[in-house]
């Protein structure tokens, strides 16, 4: 049991590209942990090989986010997450009525380990605005998919709070970076699934993760882009 979080270190990503490191970073913001940040640019020697010196030193897999408490590490978004619910158990990471939380559970995990045309063919850049074009029948598949978990679950916890299972929580979290997502390609949502998004680009925590991300001069678009589905970037 480790509880000082002014110890702990999040090892992450760029933040204009980072989406799983900004997962359980957003959970420890939300928790109101006092936790240290080791950001790593991930354009590197060793990227998408899980090969970066300076990932591996901090993360057994190569890949971020990973967090250290004091020597103890947890890697993985999700599982930093469930480690940060349970050592802030006031924070309601997740919904207390145990069959939303079952269903706030399966939609996360949906995201964890799903999306994977979604994750190809509209990376994260949170700097980036154009209009995507040409995208694949199954990418558009994944951009139905998601606006119908937002818009279900939003309806039905339309008296009980902002987010999509009322209070924040976990499930939202794993979100946000979907959110920038449709922003930066210009992807079209039916109204309460962009009331949804906009709220989520509305919080506080990623809105101060945002205004760093704003604020880095990494340029991996070498690695992230498809030129025959994005359109002319916006100035
Ligand atoms: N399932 C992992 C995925 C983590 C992941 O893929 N991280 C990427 C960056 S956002 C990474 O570290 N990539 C390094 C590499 O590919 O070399 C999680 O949820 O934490």
């Amino acid at each position: 049991m480790q509880t000082d979080s002014k110890k702990w270190v999040l090892t992450i990503g760029d933040k204009n590209y980072s989406t799983w490191s900004m997962r359980p970073w957003l959970c420890l913001k939300w928790a109101g942990a006092a936790f240290l940040e080791n950001l790593v640019t991930l354009d590197q020697p060793g990227y998408g090989l899980s090969q970066i010196a300076d990932v591996l030193a901090a993360s057994p897999t190569g890949k971020v986010p990973a967090l250290n408490l004091n020597g103890h590490v947890i890697w993985d978004s999700l599982a930093i997450a469930e480690w940060v619910h349970e050592q802030y158990p006031g924070a309601n990471l997740w919904p207390e009525d145990d069959r939303l939380r079952s269903i706030a559970r399966s939609v996360t995990a949906e995201m964890h380990s799903g999306f994977g045309p979604l994750r190809r063919d509209l990376p994260m850049n949170i700097r980036r605005r154009c209009h995507a074009r040409n995208l694949p029948a199954e990418t558009i598949a994944d951009i139905k998919r998601i606006e119908t978990i937002w818009s279900t679950y939003r309806r039905a916890s339309l008296g009980s709070g902002k987010f999509l299972f009322g209070e924040r929580s976990i499930a939202d979290a794993f979100f946000v970076p979907v959110a920038t997502r449709f922003r930066t390609y210009g992807i079209q949502l039916n109204p309460v699934a962009e009331a949804y998004r906009l709220q989520l680009l509305n919080d506080p925590a990623f809105l101060e993760w945002e205004a760093a991300a704003l604020a880095e001069e990494t340029d991996m678009r070498k690695m992230t882009t498809i030129d025959s589905i994005y359109g002319e970037d916006e100035s």
